[in-house]
């Protein structure tokens, strides 16, 4: 056994350094090694080489290699969602899910970072808008929003709105509105007073005129009164 102890650092660092893929560090990484792999379910080691955090891939989107932190499909998951919830990471990885705030600042820590956000509407429309560079603080400052760099895809700049804000949840408001955006939109986002983009809201199957601004919302392509059918937020490294 203390042989074995002592040769198992040994063992994993010949491992890493001959095959440096066994621990990717995002998406990025396991499609660089095989540009032939598929969009799909992938671990990934944000942290450290013995957590793995599994995690949505986008291998076609834009050239590939995305890192999915957010997607809305269906509405069989619930964003309305606390605090603890956003922070750590919520839902089903081959569906809808979040990644969760503290594995986003950890890449964020290691790489410098796009972001692209993809979406689709119920009548089989689809838009996109891109960032050139994305990264969010730490917990100690609300993990707050940096976003730049836009790129239309069609989808226009509902995000630019939302830089420099900390996140917010109902029971975490830190938001500059004198009410709880969270509780007034039914999500968790970098709410400021209060949204211009409300991805983590509710699930509501298109149009509704009667009800205002808490649907899954991107307000530059569809407004404050359609929720969307899908919407996805992928990060990717930038050189
Ligand atoms: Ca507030």
């Amino acid at each position: 056994m203390k042989l074995l102890s002592a040769l198992l650092p040994l063992l994993v660092s010949m491992v890493t350094s001959c095959h440096g893929l066994t621990f990717p560090l995002d998406c990025s990484d396991i499609y660089i090694s095989d540009d032939t792999q598929l969009s799909g379910v992938y671990n990934i080691y944000p942290i450290e080489a013995t957590s793995a955090v599994q995690v949505y891939c986008d291998m076609d989107s834009l050239g590939g290699g995305w890192t999915v932190f957010q997607r809305r499909m269906d509405g069989t998951v619930n964003f309305y969602r606390g605090w603890d919830q956003y922070k750590m990471g919520f839902g089903t990885v081959g569906g809808e899910y979040w990644l969760g705030l503290e594995i986003v600042y950890h890449l964020n820590l290691q790489k410098k970072y796009e972001l692209l956000v993809d979406m689709e509407d119920f009548e089989g429309n689809q838009a996109y808008a891109r960032y050139s560079s994305f990264s969010i603080g730490p917990e100690s400052d609300g993990y707050t929003l940096h976003v730049s760099g836009f790129t239309d895809g069609g989808a226009g700049d509902s995000l630019e709105y939302h830089n420099g804000n900390k996140f917010s949840t109902f029971d975490k408001d830190q938001d500059v509105w004198s009410d709880n955006c969270a509780r007034d939109h039914l999500g968790g986002f970098w709410y400021y007073a209060c949204h211009h983009a409300n991805p983590n809201g509710l699930y509501r199957w298109g149009v509704n005129s009667h009800v205002y601004a808490d649907g899954v919302e991107w307000h530059s392509w569809k407004g404050w009164y359609y929720s969307l059918k899908t919407i996805s937020m992928k990060i990717r490294p930038v050189q």
